[in-house]
């Protein structure tokens, strides 16, 4: 069995069907946004209960020009292609070999582009050095702003394809991808540019967001006010810069202590917003910072991390979690395990006070350097108290709210894209089961199948 990822973009997008058959269950994910007791729903529809993947009456997915056109019995969703003047010779199967079948997976939350590695902070850490003793000595973000600096847009590209290729092998078909290791124009506008083009490349599609505000710039710190220096330089040049590059979708802020605080980050994302950047934060990720009660306040479309939100800002996030669109809270248990944190975000709280909870891989050279959502569920369910049928929900449905994709991604739905995964497992449990073991099958991207392990 050879692993085999398909080169190809959007211009080759599907142009008929594909009918995925033979799984045991498909975890729709339909129905919107999961909060509370729904965060545990994943829409399944189990061939077991109907006489197995192969019966007349199993559940199949059928996708056209790149969308999913149904999904449901396969007696039913044959004769309603038929109907709808979509002939099923004009459908290519694919056989999910008694699989469990997803949608494809979205990681809300990725550092995807930098140069150079930062494996000698782990040693640091072992020797208890804590991650804001690193960057105020010049490592950390600091380390990986210099190198990036220094990497051409070829480097960069090259190294966003190797790493989104391994987080396709590993099920995801969506991905954010934030600026932040410039922290000067050219540079943060080099990294936006190089995740826009991976985008447009394919076939996984990538959201830009600009994180210029990840670490005060290097050319700031010496100066007793350094940072507020560097949130003037941001508002007079790099927001006017990146807005009129018109890349990014979201502006997020590092809103800790130590780094940018509550009322800075306020104004960063404020300004963002008039730019018509749409804010994000990275929210109390070490110590309660004000982070949760700003993206609540806000309105912001994700609060992240939250590995030390405040009672305060945790009211804040379940007050909004009652409204329109609230306010998803993207959790990264894989960097609070990499920081050796004993530590983690409190979910089970977060799902009871209604809030939804997606998931991300955080991937970033310092702290996370995973490109695995399916790892990340299994520490949401080891670290985090989550059930896996939560944490697939937040790698899917809810990750897509949080990036404003809710009608393209995320879910099985007739309109969505055709992005789903065919596991080499057949049930939902299984996916946090086996921890770093290869359990992708297939993925099919916008109706395309771009990996194939069959
Ligand atoms: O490079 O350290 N937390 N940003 C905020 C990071 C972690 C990434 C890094
Ligand atoms: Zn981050």
């Amino acid at each position: 069995m050879t692993l085999r990822v398909i080169p190809g973009g959007r211009g080759a997008a599907a142009t008929s069907g594909l009918l995925v058959t033979g799984a045991a269950a498909i975890a729709t994910l339909a129905g919107g946004l999961r909060r509370g007791a729904t965060q545990d729903e994943v829409g399944l529809l189990d061939a077991s209960v109907v006489g197995g993947p192969d019966a007349p009456t199993a559940p199949v997915v059928a996708a056209w020009d790149g969308r999913i056109v149904a999904a449901g019995r396969r007696d039913a969703v044959e004769a309603s292609l038929e109907a709808a003047g979509l002939p099923l010779a004009r459908f290519a199967r694919i056989d999910a070999g008694g699989g469990l079948v997803t949608p494809g997976l979205v990681d809300p939350h990725t550092h995807l582009l930098f140069a150079g590695s930062r494996e000698g902070e782990l040693r640091l850490r072992q020797q208890g050095a804590s991650y804001l003793e690193i960057l105020e000595a010049g490592g950390g973000i600091l380390a990986t702003v210099a190198a990036t600096r220094a990497a051409s847009v070829e480097a960069l590209l090259e190294h966003g394809r190797r790493w989104l290729d391994a987080m396709l092998a590993l099920g995801t078909t969506t991905v954010e991808a934030k600026s932040g290791y410039g922290l000067d124009l050219p540079t943060e506008l080099r990294l936006l540019e190089v995740a826009h083009q991976l985008g447009t490349e394919g076939p996984v599609d990538v959201v830009p967001t600009y994180l210029g505000a990840h670490a005060v710039g290097p050319e700031f710190r010496a100066r007793p006010d350094g940072a507020e220096a560097y949130v003037k330089h941001l508002l007079e040049v790099q927001l006017p810069g990146v807005a009129a590059q018109g890349r990014a979708r979201f502006c997020d802020v590092f809103c800790e202590r130590g780094v940018f605080d509550a009322d800075q980050s306020r104004r960063i994302l404020q300004a963002a917003q008039a730019y018509g950047l749409e804010p994000r934060l990275h929210a109390d990720e070490l110590v309660p910072s004000g982070g949760a009660e700003l993206a609540a306040e806000l309105g912001a479309w994700s609060a992240d991390h939250l590995g030390a939100p405040s009672p305060e800002g945790i009211d804040a996030l379940a007050t909004a979690a009652s409204g329109e669109r609230p306010t998803v809270a993207i959790l990264l248990p894989s960097t609070s395990w990499f920081l050796l944190k004993r530590r983690h975000a409190p979910a089970r709280t977060l799902i009871e006070r209604g809030v939804p909870v997606a998931l991300g891989t955080d991937f970033n050279p310092g702290t996370s350097p995973t490109p695995s959502l399916p790892l990340v569920m299994t520490l949401a369910v080891l670290e985090l108290g989550m059930t896996p049928a939560e944490a697939l929900a937040a790698v899917t449905v809810n990750a897509a709210h949080a990036l404003g994709l809710a009608e393209d991604a995320g879910s099985l739905e007739t309109g969505r894209w055709a992005d789903l995964v065919i596991w080499r497992v057949p049930s939902v449990d299984q996916i946090p089961y086996w921890p770093g073991a290869d359990l992708v099958r297939a993925v099919v991207k916008r109706g395309r199948i771009v990996v194939d392990r069959v």
